[in-house]
């Protein structure tokens, strides 16, 4: 089951649940994410069958077709699915995303290989959940950068308690040029506008484990394929509760927060994202993120 946020019009940010075909409009009982987060604490066990319960009473229904992909505020539109959260990433998580880093730093990149073997994982901060950017609409490249990739990534959403209630789709926007001269500018490799895409919305299914999945990427330009790429879930090296339990050892998250699990694509050396290339990332049992690329 899909938990989506969308926009309605008439009555603003809306929760929605699918199921189908049809999305069923939760937002009398859950009136945010966060609040939904919250009320999942210590619920992840009969998490599902209350949602199942929620769609069987639901009367404020509409079809998933009926939300358009040009974001008119005058049409039902899809909203990232995250409100008051804030953005974390895990990296170096793949031997690929450890590999291209290595081979992207201007000194080798000791640091990349050091932290893949490491006990603790590389965990930042990546953006604030007002701006994150959702499913159709754009993300960022940085004018000042020469050589900018997407990096599709498993999400892990997590309530207030650490528990792991769901899954969504990630890209962690990347400015390669900018993190290979030093990884002291990694902040400015990655959290600039529209730098991070989520959606289109969270597989609820609470687990301890990865989502046994594929992760595709699709970059088209002008209508063709530039670059398509897929990794298993299995190739992570860590476990889902090993970067959760690093990222809450010393701080706190009333509102939930959303954990983006590192990429195992990286597009070969010689490719960059371009103005209005188009961005498909699809992982199997969630969904697809689409979004155009524009110049920030
Ligand atoms: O070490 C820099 C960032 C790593 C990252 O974002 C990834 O592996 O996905
Ligand atoms: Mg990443």
């Amino acid at each position: 089951m899909i938990l989506i946020r969308y926009f309605d019009p008439d009555s603003g940010a809306q929760l929605g649940l699918i199921d189908g075909e049809t999305i069923y409009n939760i937002s009398d009982r859950f009136s945010t994410l966060g609040g939904w987060l919250r009320y999942s604490i210590g619920a992840t066990a009969s998490l599902l069958d209350e949602m199942r319960g929620l769609i069987a009473q639901s009367a404020n229904t509409l079809p998933v077709a009926s939300l358009k992909s040009d974001l008119d505020p005058n049409h039902p539109h899809w909203l990232p699915p995250i409100d008051e959260q804030d953005v974390w990433a895990a990296g170096v998580t793949y031997e690929r995303s450890r590999n291209a880093r290595q081979e992207e730093s201007i000194d080798g990149g000791d640091v990349y290989a050091r932290v893949y073997g490491a006990e603790r994982p590389e965990l930042f901060f990546k953006a604030r959940g007002r701006d994150v950017v959702g499913m159709f609409d754009r993300v960022g490249i940085r004018r000042d950068a020469s050589w900018s990739v997407p990096e599709p990534e498993l999400a892990l959403v997590i309530n207030p308690a650490l528990e792991i209630v769901g899954f969504t789709v990630g890209n962690d926007m990347s400015s390669r040029d900018i993190e290979g001269a030093n990884p002291l500018y990694l902040p400015q490799a990655k959290m600039y506008t529209a730098s991070c895409a989520l959606g289109p919305g969270i597989l609820i299914q609470p687990s301890e484990s990865w989502l046994d999945t594929t992760i595709h990427i699709t970059i088209t330009r002008g209508g063709q394929p530039v670059f398509a790429g897929e990794v298993s879930t299995a190739r992570i090296v860590r476990t889902p509760r090993d970067l959760v339990e690093h990222l809450g050892r010393a701080l706190s998250f009333p509102h939930g927060t959303i954990l983006l699990t590192g990429t195992g694509i990286v597009p070969p050396n010689e490719f960059t994202l371009a103005a209005e290339d188009e961005i498909s990332i699809h992982i199997e049992g969630i969904g697809t993120l689409h979004n155009t690329v524009k110049i920030v």
